[in-house]
């Protein structure tokens, strides 16, 4: 293999053997100030930040010796390696309350396992309100036998991300998951960062071809990515290799990763600058700060005499992604632009599509209000009774309750996981089709641990909720070999139909990747083949003794049922449950609509009187006393168009969450 000497990051290594990588790694603070416009408090490795990127080949084992030293603000710790399919090792996944217990502050965590799959891939910690506080990088797993690998002859691997000037759990608590924020407006960041910095630069050679490995980290933002004047050449998509397939940008969202070619030309000059341009998907900002940058430049140069300038509102527009014709430079926004549609990608290893469906498993998709009127999200499936469902995790991790169950046939019975859990039991080797319809206006990117799936059908965007219809005429025959990845989005007021083998026996969270609303409780968790995991532990794998520390620390259960009943599976009290429902026939969003304009009003003709009718009187008085003190919902706009669109149509109150 021929490895260009000049490439400064990342050279390619070939590797022989599997090995053992062995890392210590003691979690901390550290104050640091990536955009040059904030000093703040970040989650440091070894107090290095950005993160170390890990590099494995293919094969090889991992172990990662994690102290936590989050003692300043006090955090738990614990780490989910994206992507990473974790076959037999379910144990080392990471999320809480699913696979582990949180790692307390002073304590130490070891995640030790192999890694089989090549590619690109991330760690994040899995801990609420943590990870956009700087803790997480990227994974890179070389491989040999990719079919690229003759063409390439260096390598840069860089991250996209949104940057917050606060810690992630102040935000949430004080400003977004609160009854002030009842729409659920996010938070917008306040800059983006190209690979935890501003307008980096790299270097590289005429005429030579570079594997870019780009990795979206960020809490909300998708982007929008091109290199000014060429096209690139798309070879995987998160850790999937593909076909080849020529684009002039791409568009990525949390949570994924897309391996892309680029030749540098054979006559570029000695020192030449290649724009790279990270533009923020603006639609997915509820109010845009003047203060945010929305779309910034890294170069690719051949030379530090280049001349570097950055990309410009019009350049944009000129980039060849825009249709000048169906917009105005003054009109156009990043909504405008239009890049390679990843549903068109053909995996390398042309797997058929999966044959038909052994269950599908249809999901509605919301955001909206509980009883504290804070803002939720929320899944309904007909399995846990069509009710509308925001994520609460159990009391003991699930995976523990599938090895504690007493047997096989009460483990596959999904009472025992927790009604709030939103529990799904598969079946081992069953074809699984889940059917996500998407009631919210907004773009959300799911994720499934464990798992690539093969997405088979998107639906565009709607104005208003379109719910999957089988029989639609603007269904497209579904794709012979359809492309396959971990992360994938469904457009606003839209929906997705994927398809997967549950040939992975472990427990395994499916969520949204925008972490705000995972925090709202975006999320639902597959037990998987529950025999065949009892199975495995019974005969090849044990839970190591750092995970039962953990949970000794951390004064989390690790026995019986949702609820930690030993003694009767079946019996659920004390439970972790969410928020009691608003009272029947009335949405809190329906109240605002109604009562920004007319609050005074509605307060004048017996609002209390009304009340009455609630039997979470306290919290909702508390609430609507504050709101017509001061209407502090951002949406105020989007809340009066939405309001009169309903009362013209008819159409009954949906969430206006963008
Ligand atoms: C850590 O996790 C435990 C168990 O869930 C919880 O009781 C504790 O409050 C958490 N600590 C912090 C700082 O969040
Ligand atoms: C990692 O796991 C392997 C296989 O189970 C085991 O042999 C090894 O001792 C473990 N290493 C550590 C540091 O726990
Ligand atoms: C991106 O940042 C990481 C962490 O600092 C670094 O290891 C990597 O080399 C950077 N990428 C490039 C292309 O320089
Ligand atoms: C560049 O990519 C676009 C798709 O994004 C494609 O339509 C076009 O043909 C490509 N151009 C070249 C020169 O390959
Ligand atoms: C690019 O960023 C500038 C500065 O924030 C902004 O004025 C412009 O609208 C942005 N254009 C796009 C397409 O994002
Ligand atoms: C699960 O257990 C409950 C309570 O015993 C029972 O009503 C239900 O039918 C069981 N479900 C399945 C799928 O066996
Ligand atoms: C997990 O391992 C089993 C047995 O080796 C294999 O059949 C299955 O395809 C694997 N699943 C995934 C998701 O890799
Ligand atoms: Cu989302």
């Amino acid at each position: 293999m021929f490895i260009a000497p000049v490439v400064v990051a990342g050279l390619l290594t070939a590797f022989v053997e599997a090995k053992t990588r062995e890392y210590n790694w003691t979690v901390g603070w550290k104050e640091v100030d990536p955009d040059g416009l904030m000093k703040r408090q970040v989650v440091a490795i070894n107090d290095e930040w950005p993160l170390p990127v890990v590099r494995a080949a293919k094969g090889d084992r991992v172990v990662f010796r994690v102290q936590n030293n989050l003692t300043d603000p006090v955090r738990n710790s614990s780490i989910h390696f994206h992507g990473l399919f974790q076959n037999g090792t379910n144990d080392m996944d990471g999320p809480i309350a699913v696979t582990q217990c949180p790692t307390v502050a002073g304590s130490e965590f070891v995640y030790n396992f192999t890694v089989d799959q090549p590619g690109t891939y991330w760690y994040h910690t899995h801990v609420t309100d943590l990870y956009p506080d700087g803790y997480r990088q990227m994974f890179l797993v070389e491989d040999e036998d990719a079919w690229f690998e003759d063409e390439v002859d260096g390598e840069l691997a860089f991250s996209l991300t949104d940057w917050y000037h606060e810690l992630t759990q102040v935000i949430s608590e004080t400003k977004f998951q609160t009854r002030y924020n009842p729409t659920g407006a996010e938070p917008v960041p306040n800059s983006l960062l190209f690979n935890d910095t501003i307008g980096p630069k790299y270097l590289v050679k005429p005429g030579k071809t570079y594997r870019l490995r780009i990795a979206n980290t960020a809490a909300l933002s998708s982007f929008y990515f091109y290199i000014a004047g060429h096209n690139v050449t798309i070879v995987e998509v998160d850790g999937v290799f593909t076909e080849p397939a020529s684009a002039a940008g791409i568009y990525i969202t949390p949570a994924q990763r897309y391996s892309v070619l680029f030749t540098v030309p054979h006559n570029a000059h000695e020192s030449e600058a290649f724009q790279m341009a990270q533009i923020a998907d603006a639609d997915v900002y509820d109010v845009i700060s003047p203060d945010l940058k929305l779309n910034q430049t890294a170069w690719l140069h051949t030379g530090e005499g280049a001349v570097f300038t950055e990309i410009t509102h019009e350049d944009i527009y000129n980039s060849g992604l825009v249709d000048r014709d169906a917009v105005t430079l003054e009109d156009f926004d990043s909504s405008d632009i239009v890049v390679f549609d990843d549903f068109y990608l053909t995996p390398y290893d042309r797997q058929p599509l999966l044959p038909e469906p052994d269950r599908e498993i249809v999901l509605d998709m919301d955001m909206g209000n509980l009883g504290d009127g804070k803002p939720y999200a929320f899944f309904a499936a007909e399995e846990w009774g069509d009710m509308q469902q925001s994520w609460t995790p159990a009391k003991v991790p699930t995976l523990y309750t599938v090895l504690d169950a007493p047997d096989d046939e009460t483990a596959l019975n999904a009472t025992i996981y927790g009604s709030n859990t939103n529990t799904i039991v598969l079946n081992h080797l069953e074809v699984a089709q889940i059917v996500l319809n998407n009631a919210d206006d907004g773009m959300h990117p799911f994720h499934i641990h464990g798992h690539n799936f093969q997405l088979i059908l998107r639906g565009k965007e709607y104005e208003e909720p379109t719910r999957y219809d089988a029989e639609s005429p603007d269904n497209l025959p579904l794709p012979e070999i359809p492309v396959k990845r971990d992360t994938v989005y469904v457009n606003g007021n839209s929906h997705f139909v994927i398809r997967f083998r549950a040939d992975n026996p472990g427990v395994w969270l499916m969520h949204c990747h925008v972490d705000w609303h995972l925090t709202q409780g975006l999320a639902l968790q597959f037990v998987e083949a529950p025999v065949q995991v009892r199975q495995n532990y019974k005969v090849h794998r044990t839970i190591p003794n750092s995970s039962w520390e953990s949970c000794r620390l951390s004064g989390m259960p690790t026995r019986g049922n949702a609820a930690a009943n030993t003694k009767d599976f079946f019996n659920l009290k004390g439970e972790n449950r969410q928020y009691k429902y608003l009272p029947e026939g009335f949405t809190l969003k329906g109240y605002i609509l109604m009562g920004v304009s007319v609050i005074m009003a509605f307060v004048g003709m017996g609002f209390l009187s009304w009340l009455a009718l609630s039997d979470t009187k306290e919290d909702e008085a508390l609430y609507f006393e504050n709101i017509s003190q001061e209407p502090v919902n951002p949406r105020e706009i989007e809340r009066e168009q939405f309001q009169q669109r309903s009362s013209e149509s008819g159409t009954p109150l949906l969430a206006d969450h963008a």
